[in-house]
C-alpha cells in the first residue's frame, strides 16, 4: 500500500515556511502539492523545497481533493494543510489503520486525548457548531456503531478506489463533510486517532459565514437525496 502525502495550499507562504520542514518525508511514498493560484510566493518556495506543485484550474478545496486523485499514484492519500493548525508528526500514524481495514482515517481534534484550537477559549463556536453538524450526520446515517467525533476536519486520509467510489463533487470547504456522510452512507469504515490542533500560522482561514451557510446546504441536499 502506497502512500501520497498531499499538501493544500492558497497563499500560505507562512506557514508553509514553518511547517514543510518538519514533515517526515521517509514515512511517506510520494509528495505532492495542490495548489489554489497562490500570488503570495506559496508554489515558488513548495517547488524550491522539491515539492511537485499541481496548479488548479477550477477553485476551491474540493477541487483539491480531486486533482489529488488524479495526479497521484499512491493507493493512500494523506490530506495536509500547512497552516500551522495540522500536526506533521501525525502523518506517520494514517498508514496502520489502512493496513487494520479502514476505508478513511480521520485526525480528531473532538475525541477523547484530542486538542481543538478553540479548547482555551471560553466560547468555543466553531467547535460547537462543527459537533453540531457531526452530530446531525452520525445520527441520519452513521450505522457502524462507532461515533464519528470530527467529521468535517479536512486533516485526514482516505484510500483512493474508496475516494472514487463516494462519488464527491463538494467544490469549497465541505468537501470534508460530504465525504464522512457518503462514506457513512456506504456503511464505509471510519477510523479516528487523537490529534493536537495548534493555532493558525499567517492569515487566512475559512470565512465561517459562508462556510457555515455551505455547511447547511450540503446537509439538506444529502437530507434530501436520501429520500429519493
Ligand atoms: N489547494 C487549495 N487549498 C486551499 C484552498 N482554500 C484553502 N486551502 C488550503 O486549505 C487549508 C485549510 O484552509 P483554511 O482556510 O485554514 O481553513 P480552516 O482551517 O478550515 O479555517 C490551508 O492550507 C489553505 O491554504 C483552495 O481553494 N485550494
Ligand atoms: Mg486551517
Amino acid at each position: 500500500m502506497k502512500t501520497t502525502l498531499v499538501i493544500l495550499t492558497k497563499n500560505e507562504i507562512q506557514g508553509v515556511n514553518a511547517v514543510v520542514s518538519k514533515i517526515p518525508r521517509n514515512a511517506i511514498d510520494e509528495i505532492i502539492a495542490v495548489d489554489g493560484n497562490s500570488t503570495d510566493g506559496t508554489r515558488e518556495a513548495l517547488r524550491g523545497m522539491g515539492i511537485s506543485v499541481v496548479p488548479q484550474t477550477s477553485p476551491g478545496r474540493g477541487e483539491a481533493f480531486r486533482i489529488a486523485v488524479q495526479r497521484s499514484k499512491g493507493d493512500i492519500l494523506i490530506f495536509f494543510s500547512p497552516d500551522g493548525n495540522e500536526d506533521p508528526a501525525d502523518i506517520p500514524k494514517f498508514k496502520k489503520y489502512f493496513e487494520e481495514g479502514a476505508d478513511i482515517v480521520i485526525a480528531s481534534r473532538m475525541m477523547k486525548g484530542a486538542h481543538n484550537e478553540e479548547d482555551d477559549s471560553s466560547f468555543p463556536v466553531r467547535k460547537l457548531v462543527n459537533q453540531a453538524f457531526g452530530l446531525i450526520a452520525n445520527i441520519f446515517w452513521n450505522r457502524s456503531g462507532r461515533f464519528v467525533t470530527d467529521t468535517i476536519n479536512g486533516y485526514r486520509a482516505i484510500r483512493k478506489d474508496v475516494f472514487e467510489e463516494l462519488k464527491l463533487d463538494g467544490t469549497g470547504y465541505t468537501i470534508e463533510y460530504q465525504m464522512s456522510i457518503h462514506a457513512m452512507k456506504k456503511s464505509k469504515k471510519i477510523v479516528e486517532f487523537p490529534t493536537h490542533e495548534s493555532r493558525r500560522i499567517g492569515p487566512g482561514g475559512s470565512p465561517s459565514m459562508s462556510t457555515g451557510i455551505a455547511f447547511i446546504k450540503c446537509l439538506w441536499r444529502e437530507i434530501l437525496l436520501s429520500f429519493k
